[in-house]
């Protein structure tokens, strides 16, 4: 059952999806009987997604298996009947960005566009687990950033503003709200990062990112998307201006439309196209402890302490820091990473000392030149772009999809994504969205 501690709606996955169908028949099941079906082929139980052949051409190729690439797939079916769709993932789904992040949702951004934005994905992410009959396990346990200094605490005036008139919940608290709200926390003067102020944004909160892909992924499948994993993308096929089609480790697909879906290689991918990205890759670790009983239901984040936490419902808590100051495609984890974790959150959490770290995970990162994605057409016609999410893109899934189906299906970007374009780089219309990153990168 999705969980809800602040009172904000929440739902679990008992419903069927906004055209009426319902992907996959799940009934209630005891502890016992869901291990004995776990391990036994259930004709009653079916695959959560079917294995096919590659076809010799598609509608529509997506190349990435993560959030975005499903949930665009799924909308595609659902909002506009395209189902001739494959969704090509060179590893297993949900093995990039969406498997490598620290799982938190919020639209308590700086710009206009991009609140509006990242709002419709909260509203969609908080229906998502009745539309995809699938425990998302969406907990909107509230978010706050925390604010050590002057020039922070008028950053977060400014979002609260900025939230406020998009009508997104959002307000600056003082230390005692702080206090209450996480009582733990040491929001004394003498703390040597005292804590002047936070921006409190109730509707954000932490989610299952699994749980997401798999949902998607899921209901895709049952629209008759077709997911291909362990199918590597080798080159775009352009003629005369035009995307014709990929080519694969599995063979060539002729499509008159190709996304690239991708993060971490979406530049590669945007190369074999001919069209050239402004991001640069960086890698962005994590790292969770062991469960303890349940003590922190806020999500906390300090920009100055480089570092944001929240506690999954199965108790452990999961930290992340800025991204490493370096470009790369590495996604090792560094000591260097876990000794400024501990130094930090234990300035601000003194009382976890005694946690132990279970283990930590890198992502990788596509940054743009101002923390905003990169969406829609390209100027090679039939191929479309949804990238450059920085450390912004598994929030972004749903309206991603949502956005980028209904672009592909009228030739041209919904007003909800038509600031995101890749001319505003060349025409000076950057959309600043640094200000709102969690930490600082
Ligand atoms: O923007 O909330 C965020 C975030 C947290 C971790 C990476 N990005």
């Amino acid at each position: 059952m999705a969980s809800s501690t602040n009172g904000h709606p929440s739902h679990n996955g008992s419903g069927r999806n906004g055209n009426g169908h319902r992907p996959g028949r799940l009934r209630d099941y005891s502890a016992w009987q869901l291990f004995r079906k776990g391990l036994s082929a259930s004709p009653e139980w079916p695959r959560t997604w079917h294995d096919h052949d590659l076809r010799n051409s598609y509608d529509v190729v997506i190349v990435g298996g993560g959030v975005h690439g499903l949930a665009t797939a799924y909308y595609l079916a659902t909002n506009h009947g395209i189902t001739n769709v494959a969704v090509l993932e060179k590893s297993y789904i949900g093995s990039g960005g969406s498997g490598r992040n620290t799982a938190i949702i919020r639209s308590n951004y700086l710009t206009p566009e991009g609140v509006r934005f990242y709002d419709r994905s909260v509203k969609l992410y908080e229906h998502l687990a009745a539309d995809l009959n699938f425990n998302v396990m969406f907990s909107q346990r509230g978010h706050m950033t925390l604010a050590h200094n002057d020039s922070s605490l008028r950053t977060m005036h400014w979002r609260a503003e900025v939230n406020k008139v998009q009508g997104v919940d959002s307000s600056v608290i003082g230390p005692d709200e702080i206090a209450k709200l996480v009582p733990f926390m040491d929001v004394s003067p003498e703390a040597r990062y005292p804590i002047l102020g936070a921006l409190y944004h109730p509707p954000g909160g932490i989610i299952r990112h699994d749980a997401v892909v798999w949902g998607y992924a899921r209901a895709a499948d049952a629209h008759g998307v077709h997911i291909h994993q362990k199918t590597e993308v080798t080159g775009i096929d352009v003629e005369g201006g035009k995307v014709t089609g990929v080519r694969t480790d599995r063979g060539r697909i002729s499509a008159p439309v190709v996304v690239n879906c991708t993060a971490g290689w979406s530049s590669l991918i945007s190369d074999m196209a001919g069209v050239e990205m402004p991001v640069q890759t960086f890698p962005l670790q994590a790292a969770v402890t062991e469960p303890v009983k349940p003590f922190l239901d806020t999500v906390v984040v300090s920009g100055t302490l480089h570092t944001y936490v929240s506690q999954t419902d199965r108790g452990e808590l999961v930290f992340g820091a800025s991204v490493d100051p370096f470009a790369s495609y590495s996604i090792r984890g560094s000591l260097e990473f876990t000794e400024g974790l501990g130094g930090h959150v234990l300035e601000l959490m003194p009382a976890l000392s005694k946690m132990r770290l279970l283990r930590q995970w890198a992502g990788l990162c596509d940054m743009t030149p101002d923390y905003s994605p990169i969406m829609g057409p390209t100027d090679v016609d039939g191929f479309y772009v949804d990238v450059g999410w920085g450390t912004y893109g598994f929030k972004a899934g749903p309206v991603s999809g949502e956005a980028m189906a209904d672009c592909i299906a009228h030739g041209r970007p919904p007003e909800i994504i038509s600031a995101f374009g890749i001319d505003r780089f060349a025409a000076g219309r950057l959309v600043g969205e640094k200000g709102a990153a969690a930490v600082g990168h």
